[in-house]
């Protein structure tokens, strides 16, 4: 039995549940019961908040979890980062109010910055020589500024609107971050096993995530054109048709580019072209 600790609410707590689903592993969303375990495989579900799930994982009351590198980072515990998962994707920056001129990082020496993650910040700061106050506050960062407890800010920012409706505009990009799994690092034998298999599943979905199957038939003096444009697992795979002359072509494509193949497709000579979804890809 594996124990993993995931965010009970918030924005990670769907894509991990839904990536969990789809590696075939289903258990209750943690609304009623924190612990839970599932029924298709050897592990346990903790619910917790991403703050604290990195100290949880350290100590070795959940063996694995998953939750954002900013998290992971600003911690400081000893986890070990496995695997990164593609969802969750942020950045955190520094903002100033939209009206102030900013030239370089020398406008931070001397100001108050307001965040939530005080020690990326002050790594960050030591690094590039700038002598600032790193004011800690656990939420609201964004309206510091406005009411006077900060001159600067750094925090999450994703679309930047939060930003925007506060007058504030983004003039340093630190740090960048996504979902990960993070693991105890003294797992026993058994539970490196149940991790290994378990990011294998992972592995599959992600590599699934916006890929297409396309089937389509073609006269078979045109194969080699098609075959050296298209990409494929190993390399599409092409069958022999019923009609004489013609061959059926399968092939993998990521969704962005599949209306620019098709369209290549079709001039090369290509009929009846299908375009399925593709629920897994396992090497
Ligand atoms: O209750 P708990 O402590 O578990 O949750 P939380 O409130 O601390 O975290 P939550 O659910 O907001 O976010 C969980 C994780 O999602 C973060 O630690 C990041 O790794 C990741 N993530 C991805 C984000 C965002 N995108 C994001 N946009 N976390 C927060 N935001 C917030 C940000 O703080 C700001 O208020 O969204 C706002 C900015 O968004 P834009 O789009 O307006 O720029
Ligand atoms: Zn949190």
């Amino acid at each position: 039995m594996i124990r993993l600790a995931i965010q009970k609410k918030g924005r990670l707590n769907t894509d991990s549940l839904e990536l969990l689903a789809e590696a075939g592993i289903r258990v209750s969303d943690g609304s009623r019961q924190l612990l839970t375990a599932s029924d298709d495989f050897p592990i346990e579900v903790l619910y917790l908040r991403d703050d604290d799930i990195p100290h949880v994982v350290a100590m070795g009351v959940a063996d694995i979890g998953i939750v954002g590198q900013n998290e992971v980072s600003e911690k400081r515990q000893a986890v070990d980062e496995v695997y990164k998962l593609g969802f969750g994707k942020c950045r955190i920056s520094l903002a100033v109010p939209k009206s102030e001129n900013y030239a370089s990082l020398e406008y931070f020496n001397g100001k108050r910055v307001a965040t939530s993650y005080p020690n990326i910040l002050r790594s960050f700061f030591d690094e590039k020589g700038i002598r600032a106050e790193v004011h800690d506050i656990a939420g609201s960062v964004e309206i510091a500024p406005s009411v006077g407890l900060a001159d600067a800010i750094f925090d999450i920012v994703s679309s930047g609107a939060t930003l925007v409706t506060n007058g504030l505009k983004e003039v340093e990009k630190v740090f960048f971050s996504e979902a990960v799994v993070i693991a105890n690092p003294g797992l026993s034998c058994e539970k490196r096993e149940l991790l290994q298999q378990l990011l294998f599943r992972f592995d599959s979905v992600k590599r699934s995530k916006g890929m297409k199957y396309m089937l389509l038939n073609l006269p078979n003096e045109k194969v080699d054109e098609v075959v050296a444009m298209l990409p494929g697992m190993k390399s599409p795979t092409v069958l022999p048709l019923a009609q004489p002359g013609w061959s059926s072509i399968h092939v993998v494509v990521n969704e962005r580019e599949l209306w620019g193949k098709i369209e290549a497709l079709k001039k090369i000579g290509a009929e009846d072209i299908l375009v399925l979804s593709l629920e897994k890809m396992i090497p």
